[in-house]
């Protein structure tokens, strides 16, 4: 079977032990639904299994879309955790964050929400001029989760983080280099050349079982953050929860789906009166 005729919605080549996955859905914009992030999980294992010394992930972009993220119609509505530990896509995130080789974002639209924390999960990214980086579970109503979120303060600092939760705008290429969300920007025409010559070429005479000891090592060491207490997991779980059983959840979906402006009546005391 060749390795493409196992994927459905991505496309996966083998070129000189680099793997180039391509998410080839763009009539859904690259949605990572649960079918997506399925076939990008098992194109990791392949990537990996077949000796490759790095893995690039790019799309095949419609209406300057690189990825619209998450799939809002696949959002649960029974009450359930969207963002789940073990739900497609954040299982999706865990396994690019844990392969044991590089992996790289490719980066020439605009990216949405899990797509954002999709490439904060690659180990690097690099991104044409016109790429934008937007996180948007408060456009729709979502609690986001904590991994998520440290995921965004490891690497953005609080401050630039906390701006693009709250106000769940894009950030410009430029400006996401500035705070060290991408690796390199560059001109569109340019980018597979700056992909071949600054991160492939380099990769590919390193040493790939130093370069994956140290991966691993990196993994180890980033989930040594200070301890939080049980009770701070508690708190987490309950705001969380309140807010994905609640009005504005159901409401930021339909009103996404309607094509309106969502009407939120959520209070931030419908968490807790207690301000502090
Ligand atoms: O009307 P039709 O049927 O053609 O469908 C429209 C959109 O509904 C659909 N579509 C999506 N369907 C499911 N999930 C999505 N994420 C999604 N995004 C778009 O695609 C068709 C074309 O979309 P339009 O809006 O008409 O296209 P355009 O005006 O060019 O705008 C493209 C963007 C991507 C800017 C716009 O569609 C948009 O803002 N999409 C939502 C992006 C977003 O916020 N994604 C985050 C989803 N949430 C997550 O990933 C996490 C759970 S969280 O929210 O926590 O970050
Ligand atoms: O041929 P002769 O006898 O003149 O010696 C050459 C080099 O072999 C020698 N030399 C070294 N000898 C021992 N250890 C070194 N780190 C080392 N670096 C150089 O110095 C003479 C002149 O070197 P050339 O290569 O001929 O000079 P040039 O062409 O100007 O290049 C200079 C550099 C520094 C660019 C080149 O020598 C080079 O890339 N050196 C290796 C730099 C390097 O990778 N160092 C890291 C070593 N490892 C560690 O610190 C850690 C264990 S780790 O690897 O974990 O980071």
């Amino acid at each position: 079977m060749t390795s493409n005729e196992r994927f459905q919605l991505v496309d996966v080549k083998i070129e000189d032990r680099i793997c180039f996955i391509t998410m080839n859905n763009p009539e859904k914009l690259n949605c990572l639904s649960d079918a997506m992030c399925r076939d990008m999980v098992e194109a990791l294992h392949y990537g990996y299994s077949e000796q490759c010394v790095a893995i690039v992930i790019r799309a095949n972009c419609r209406k300057g879309v690189w990825s619209a993220g998450h799939d809002i119609h696949e959002l649960p509505q029974d009450g359930s955790d969207p963002l789940a530990y073990d739900v497609p896509m954040e299982r999706m995130l865990h396994r690019v964050q844990e392969v044991a080789i590089p992996v790289i974002a490719c980066v020439d639209g605009s990216v949405w929400g899990g797509a954002c924390d999709l490439c904060l999960s690659c180990d690097m990214i690099v991104a044409s001029e016109n790429a934008t980086f937007a996180i948007t579970p408060a456009k729709i109503g979502i609690p986001y989760n904590a991994s998520g979120i440290m995921h965004f303060v490891n690497q953005l600092g609080l401050n630039k983080a906390r701006e693009m939760f709250f106000l769940a705008t894009p950030i410009e290429a430029r400006d996401a280099l500035n705070v060290g969300l991408i690796n390199r920007v560059t001109t569109a025409d340019k980018l597979e050349s700056e992909l071949e010559s600054h991160f492939l070429a380099p990769l590919r005479r390193n040493s790939v079982m130093s370069v994956s000891a140290i991966k691993r090592q990196f993994r180890i060491l980033s989930k040594a953050s200070s301890v939080i207490p049980s009770e701070g997991f508690e708190r987490i779980n309950a705001y969380r929860t309140r807010v994905y059983k609640g009005a504005d959840y159901i409401e930021g979906i339909n009103a996404f789906l309607e094509k309106r402006a969502p009407n939120f009546k959520g209070k931030a005391s419908d968490l807790d009166t207690n301000p502090f």
